[in-house]
């Protein structure tokens, strides 16, 4: 009865509102209309009562910490997150055990000719205490510029919230991937298709064709080999139809007498010997190495040095989480980002 008192007298509120010529309700229609309205008052007034009693729930408060996918590192080590509109940060900092970014970059050789590497810690774990290791979620009223590493902290700085985590598990996992960066994907340099790339070593210098520069090891790196000079396939992708310049079936690339005159390529130093045929000319308009009207030999002494680029993924998960007034229990840090993930090493295989 209450229910259909208040709708008469909204109908008849409604009722003069639709005095407008243009208005077409009728009468069964405005009923309807305000039934709908109140039942979404109705539901919105529920929804107001469920969320002031979840607020007084011991002030837990059931959000998702929303943070970019990338976080930075400084000093040691303090690996954080810091996101604008609200300013808030996340912060991981590791004192017990020691760790460095250069501990988790660390590389040792994996083969007696000291060319090949892998990871030292491929993961690093470790305890969240709020002693030595802590996590802190923070929010601030301004946004100070950098608000970590800064051995004087930001004048302005108005931290309005301040969490600390009293446990946790975090796990650092890096991956490490390497490549010689010559012009042939990976993939391509498995001759054997047998899907491991380190049983694939044409020159045998140790070095496997997929970190090697210079795959043949003729002292002219592959990526100047690779070129498709004549593009008869006029495609010009020297991948599909490689420059194969004595037309013995090889492509220069893996080709150690790449004009046929059976002095090795290697060897037709003639010019200047700096471990690198490709600038020695006896004719102005062609190299030696691939002119087989020149059949000088001039003996190599060393292999020249090969560079190999590196790349670092490092991702941090946090489990276990307890921040006191947060209901988060798992936290995925996302990827770092730092100029030290990335760079190149340089090795030069044994003659
Ligand atoms: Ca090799
Ligand atoms: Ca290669
Ligand atoms: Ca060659
Ligand atoms: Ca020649």
């Amino acid at each position: 009865m209450i229910l259909n008192h208040d709708l008469m007298s909204k109908n008849r509120a409604i009722k003069i509102i639709c005095k407008k010529p243009r208005c077409i309700f009728n009468k069964s229609f405005i009923f309807v209309s305000n039934f709908n309205r109140t039942m979404r008052n109705l539901i919105a007034f529920l929804s107001i009562i469920l969320l002031m009693t979840s607020c007084d729930d011991g002030d837990i408060i059931f959000v998702q910490l929303d943070f970019d996918d990338t976080f930075e590192t400084c000093g040691e080590l303090v690996f954080y997150n810091v996101k604008e509109n609200p300013v808030e940060s996340l912060s991981l900092q590791i004192s017990s055990p020691t760790t460095t970014l250069e501990d988790v970059l660390e590389l040792e050789y994996i083969d007696t000719d000291n060319l090949l590497v892998t990871l030292v810690n491929p993961e690093i774990t470790g305890t969240i205490d709020g002693v030595n290791n802590f996590l802190n979620y923070r929010s601030y009223s301004t946004n100070s510029g950098n608000l970590f590493c800064n051995d004087v902290p930001p004048s302005n700085l108005q931290i309005t919230e301040d969490q600390s985590s009293s446990s946790g598990i975090y796990t650092i996992s890096t991956t490490y991937f390497e490549d010689d960066n010559d012009g042939i994907p990976a993939e391509m340099e498995d001759l054997n298709n047998n899907g491991d790339l380190y049983d694939d070593d044409t020159d045998g210098d140790g070095l496997p064709n997929f970190l090697d520069q210079d795959d043949d090891g003729d002292n002219v790196l592959t990526s100047t080999e690779l070129i498709d000079y004549d593009n008869d396939d006029d495609d010009d992708n020297p991948l599909t139809d490689p420059q194969d310049t004595d037309e013995d079936g090889i492509p220069n690339y893996l080709d150690t007498d790449d004009d046929g005159d059976l002095v090795l390529t290697i060897n037709e130093e003639n010019i200047t010997q700096d471990e690198n045929p490709s600038n020695d000319y006896t004719n102005p308009n062609l190299a030696d190495y691939l002119n087989p009207d020149v059949a000088t030999t001039v003996l190599a002494t060393d292999y020249r040095p090969h560079s190999i680029n590196q790349t670092y993924e490092v991702s941090i998960l946090i489990e276990n989480i307890t921040f006191p007034t947060l209901n988060q229990n798992e936290l995925d840090f996302g990827i770092l980002e730092d100029t030290r993930t990335t760079g190149t090493r340089i090795v030069t295989p044994e003659f």
